[in-house]
């Protein structure tokens, strides 16, 4: 390889790799507790969404239920609701959204309320809900309650039980919520679901799952095909160049954190165009939830990775029992990285329109214009280059803990992020010291954050 060539190949390594990304401020309103109880997550604890309005007796019941665990959207925030008498009141606003992905890379998505996916709605079983929505997009659109039961003229499909909501317009909607589990929103229509219009809304059941969980997370799978020197997914592609959980490709991507020996709850969503097996590493899961709600515990049985089929959430739980750093990635080769076939002729990688002169300038000068430095931590044989099929991932593992670092990555081995690229993510499970040290230094991270007291009844 001439030294043109071979630098054009370490440049380029920042293509493969994933992101940075300061952290988005996105959890503005998530109280963090770094009390120590068997029942927690960075979020704290839902006070009762009822306070003293118990407006029928199911909603009454709910009054002393203030111990429930709210689940946690890594890098997307919780939607903040009021209460009308007994309803609980969402404002939702579908908006064009500027979405850093990565660290050079910041896509101009559709979203909710400035953020894509849009942020994460969490109600009780039981509640009264109205989602008072406001459509200030360029076109007519509409919201689907996914899995939700309820009349249909709340179900969201424009023509069918609603019409449209055109630009400007408001349109509410408004549904008792009889169900548990994880279910999502989303456009109904299909290039608007591309563009990122989704988000979770999970309902809390009105009586515990038993097991009980001390953490739960949510993660949104979504798939983006953007050209280069280009903002705007190609929502008509069939193929796709950048791979996301919650909005992020690894490293960028902010850990989960575990109390070692706590008991996990993890929640997937996908909505895109492939199925993603989503594989957890050193540990067993059970799958406990899908779109439809809990599944009966006779169903379990032990696994480690679970397929997330298009339009299917699957919730899985399992003991961490394992200190470490635990990845938890989709495990479709493709998606453990952010293509670069759109800028690469070698090989089999080819576009019809791109020379290779074409293909390693745009790819020298957006390496260049990356705003940070990066290392490629492997070493390669001396003879590499006579070896057919030399580089495969020589190159695309590069370190850039710093652009990346946040309270969460505290600690972690020197160039962990050279291992993390596309749809993946980390739990990282840690005894008490250690996770309460990281939890010490969000808080003064985002001095916003206020302590909450809880008491386990
Ligand atoms: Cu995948």
């Amino acid at each position: 390889m001439s030294g043109t060539r071979r630098r054009f190949f370490q440049d380029a390594a920042v293509l493969g790799a994933g992101l940075f990304g300061l952290r988005e401020t996105l959890h503005a309103g998530a109280p963090e507790s770094t009390f120590q109880s068997p029942r927690e997550n960075e979020n704290g604890r839902h006070h009762s969404p009822y306070g003293s309005h118990g407006p029928h007796p199911a909603q009454a019941r709910a009054v002393v239920r203030d111990h429930t665990l709210p689940m946690m959207t890594p890098d997307v925030a919780d939607l903040a609701h009021e209460m009308d008498g007994g309803v609980k009141v969402f404002h939702l606003v579908g908006e064009p959204v500027k979405r850093k992905i990565a660290p050079f890379k910041t896509i101009d998505a559709w979203g909710y309320n400035g953020s894509c996916p849009g942020p994460t709605i969490q109600v009780q079983q039981g509640d009264r809900v109205r989602v008072v929505f406001e459509n200030r997009l360029p076109e007519s659109t509409s919201l689907h309650w996914h899995g939700l039961e309820l009349p249909i003229e709340q179900d969201g499909v424009p023509y069918i039980s609603q019409k449209p909501v055109a630009p400007g317009e408001k349109y509410v909607y408004e549904f008792t919520v009889h169900q548990e589990g994880t279910f999502f929103y989303h456009a109904h229509s299909a290039m608007q679901e591309m563009m990122g219009q989704i988000g979770f809304f999970v309902a809390h059941p009105e009586k515990d799952y038993k097991p009980q969980v001390d953490h739960d997370y949510g993660l949104i799978l979504q798939e983006w095909a953007v050209l280069p020197s280009n903002t705007v997914p190609n929502t008509a592609a069939m193929e796709f160049n950048w791979l996301t959980f919650n909005g992020v490709s690894a490293p960028m991507t902010t850990p989960l954190l575990a109390r070692l020996g706590s008991r996990v709850r993890l929640r997937i969503l996908n909505l895109g165009m492939d199925h993603h097996p989503v594989h957890l590493h050193g540990h067993q899961f059970v799958v406990t939830g899908t779109e439809g709600g809990r599944a009966p515990e006779s169903t379990w049985c032990p696994m480690n990775t679970v397929l997330v089929g298009v339009a299917q959430a699957r919730v899985v739980e399992f003991e961490a029992k394992y200190r470490g750093a635990w990845m938890i990635h989709c495990h479709l080769p493709h998606h453990m990285m952010n293509s670069m076939r759109d800028l690469m002729r070698d090989r089999q990688i080819e576009t019809a329109d791109q020379t290779e002169a074409k293909a390693m300038g745009q790819m020298e000068s957006l390496a260049r214009s990356v705003p940070f430095e990066h290392v490629h931590p492997s070493p390669v044989a001396a003879n590499a280059e006579s070896v057919p099929g030399f580089p495969q991932d020589a190159f695309m593992e590069m370190g850039m803990d710093e652009v990346v670092e946040k309270p969460e990555t505290y600690g972690l081995p020197k160039n962990w992020s050279a291992g993390m690229m596309g749809m993946m993510t980390m739990i990282r499970i840690l005894p008490d010291k250690e996770y309460e040290n990281i939890l010490s230094k969000k808080k003064s991270a985002s001095p916003s954050a206020q302590e909450e007291h809880h008491h386990e009844s």
